[in-house]
């Protein structure tokens, strides 16, 4: 283990090789994304995404709650404009535009903003305790962080209505059937198995799997033949990589590839 990164107030960071553990923790506010958490996160991840031996990040919060939501005792008294003013939010970018890959692992509620910040990353699995909804129509607003479009494109338009409209949760199965997370993991197992995947992908050439990534999200975010061309000229670019000749030269060597980021 190596524990080079600092901790901030609401992050805290474990660095086990290649992969780093981000965990959130506000729990007397229930991980409330407040302004402050999120800049410390943005903060915290942007040096490390910029590093090649970090393969991969992991979000998680507690065992109970990965986060509640926005932060509604930030927000309750903002006018409009303040939020246009300070293009409220806007700083998640910061998050969506990691290129280092994102696994969040959820237990518990992930709620508005949660339930977001899980569709920010490039993978969720859920324990089998996480319940996902986005209620804030409740509070008179909407979703604000993504959640009307990253939601529909992950679940469809039928299930993206009826959680958006009603407020209503889903449980981790659901989810699971619906497309919102890609397994289901009993909670003792979630940190184990979350991190078992995290060291395969780490493993792997980073500059590949940043491309993979990229194309990935273009399929949701353009056109499909846009799309296809996209994925192609980036399948081309990873020819001008070491990592390239290494991974195929390894498999015709019967040999486990020894990637360097190059
Ligand atoms: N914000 C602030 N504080 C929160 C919070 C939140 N989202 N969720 C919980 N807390 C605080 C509670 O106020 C309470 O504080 P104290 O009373 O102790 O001072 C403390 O955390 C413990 O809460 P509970 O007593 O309620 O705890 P429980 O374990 O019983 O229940 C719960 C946990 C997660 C089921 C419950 O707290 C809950 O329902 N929380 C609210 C969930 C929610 O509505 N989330 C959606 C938030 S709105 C935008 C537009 C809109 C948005 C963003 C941007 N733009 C235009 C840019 C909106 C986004 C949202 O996410």
């Amino acid at each position: 283990m190596n524990m080079n990164y600092a901790n901030t107030e609401y992050v805290k960071i474990d660095r086990q090789d290649r992969v780093i553990t981000v965990q959130l923790h506000r729990p007397e506010a229930r991980n409330a994304l407040s302004s402050a958490l999120m800049h410390e996160l943005v903060d915290t991840l942007r040096p490390l995404d910029q590093d090649p031996s970090v393969g991969c990040f992991v979000i998680t919060g507690s065992d109970r709650f990965f986060a509640a939501g926005a932060d509604i005792k930030e927000m309750a008294a903002k006018s409009h404009m303040q939020v246009t003013a300070e293009d409220y939010f806007a700083g998640w970018e910061g998050f969506t535009s990691l290129r280092t890959p994102k696994i969040a692992a959820v237990a518990g509620y992930a709620l508005g903003g949660g339930c977001e910040l899980a569709m920010m990353c490039d993978i969720a699995f859920a324990a089998e305790s996480a319940r996902f909804g986005q209620p804030e129509l409740a509070l008179g607003v909407i979703p604000g962080i993504g959640g009307t479009q990253r939601l529909t494109g992950l679940v469809g338009k039928a299930k993206a209505m009826d959680l958006i409209l009603t407020g209503r949760t889903m449980d981790a199965a659901e989810a699971e059937r619906s497309g919102l997370v890609a397994r289901v993991i009993p909670d003792a197992q979630l940190m184990a198995e979350t991190q078992a995947a995290a060291v395969q992908i780490a493993a792997y050439s980073k500059p590949a799997v940043m491309a993979a990534r990229e194309c990935v999200d273009r399929a949701l975010e353009g056109g499909l033949r846009e799309g296809l061309l996209y994925e192609r000229r980036v399948f081309h670019g990873l020819f001008a990589t070491k990592d390239q000749r290494e991974g195929m030269q390894a498999f015709l060597e019967k040999r486990a590839p020894r990637f360097t980021g190059r």
